[in-house]
């Protein structure tokens, strides 16, 4: 079952993201470096091209990815048309400050005073755009948060007299066209809690863990056999952690938030959930559930 989430501040959220691409000369579009694909939100890509405004990809969160597949997802990008791509780590201090330099070259013709750079920040929740806006900034003023829509309003600041800034909440869209695409942003809590089941999330994030990263789940959780599915992984996770319930059952509600908390926070090591080429194949195999026909990535 797919999951959905488009709250009612999110259409005005919307709104007045379209009001303000009238006044941005860049858009930062920022993804979560574990799942570049599935954290890519088409109606930012279509707000954005209905003014045809030049963009940059950023892939925050990239101390907690593959850095393998970082880089794979850097290279795809940049060889789409009128893309760039830079994948950084806000919780590295020199690293979001390049970002004001590849934003400076999308837009030559601003950047004084009297023509400041305008940049909107965008991308769906969760995926660190106050944390940036704040690094951007040098101060701690829009408020952060480990869960999804912290940020309700627009926030527009000034860098300097030549860079200006805005930071918009999070957004989703109408319909997550690929089921896939539902678990990779549940997993990455790019989606509120009330909107899924914890246990169907972490039994879809279990399976691919078991498949790309078996050994750093043998190594968190003491496996002795990697020859299992994501229910029996979920069961020995409540055993080893002492989640037992009545009559020899486990709690596998509380080994779900386990799972999904260590994912979230890092704490099972570098993981990156997809691959442009294993998008590829997902989307391949799979035809477009509105237009019947394949959606293509490109930008
Ligand atoms: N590990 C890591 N965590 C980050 C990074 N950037 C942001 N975060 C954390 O991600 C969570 C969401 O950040 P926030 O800026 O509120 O995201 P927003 O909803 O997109 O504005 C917070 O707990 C941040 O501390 C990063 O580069 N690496
Ligand atoms: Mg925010």
């Amino acid at each position: 079952m797919s999951i959905q989430w488009f709250p009612g501040h999110m259409v005005a959220a919307q709104k007045k993201a379209a009001e303000t691409m009238e006044f941005t000369d860049v858009v930062i579009e920022v993804l979560d470096a574990r799942i570049p694909g599935a954290s890519q939100n088409p109606m930012i890509k279509e707000l954005r091209a209905s003014r045809q405004r030049a963009h940059l990809k950023v892939l925050n969160k990239s101390d907690l990815a593959d850095p393998k597949i970082t880089g794979q997802w850097i290279n795809y990008f940049n060889k789409l048309p009128k893309t760039k791509a830079i994948a950084i780590s806000c919780k590295k201090i020199n690293e979001p400050k390049k970002i004001l330099a590849l934003c400076k070259d999308l837009a030559l013709h601003r950047s004084t005073s009297l023509k400041p750079l305008r940049m909107m920040i965008m991308g769906v929740p969760n995926v660190g755009k106050s944390t940036l806006m704040n690094a951007l900034l040098n101060k701690r003023i829009a408020k952060v948060g480990d869960e999804p829509a912290i940020t309700k309003q627009q926030q527009r600041h000034q860098i300097n007299d030549h860079m200006i800034l805005v930071d918009t909440p999070g957004m989703m869209w109408p319909k997550i066209h690929y089921e896939l695409d539902s678990y990779l942003l549940a997993s990455n809590y790019a989606i509120g809690k009330n909107a899924y089941f914890e246990e169907e999330v972490a039994e879809k994030l279990g399976s691919i863990l078991l498949e790309l990263y078996p050994t750093l789940l043998e190594s968190r959780y003491k496996l002795e056999n990697l020859n299992i599915d994501s229910i029996a992984l979920l069961e020995w996770i409540a055993k080893k952690k002492g989640f037992p319930l009545k009559n020899h059952g486990v709690d596998l509600e509380r080994a779900s938030a386990t799972l999904l908390n260590d994912y979230r926070q890092g704490s099972l090591g570098r993981i990156s959930l997809e691959s442009p080429q294993s998008r590829a194949v997902m989307m391949s195999s799979q035809t477009h559930p509105l237009k019947k026909e394949k959606i293509e990535d490109s930008d």
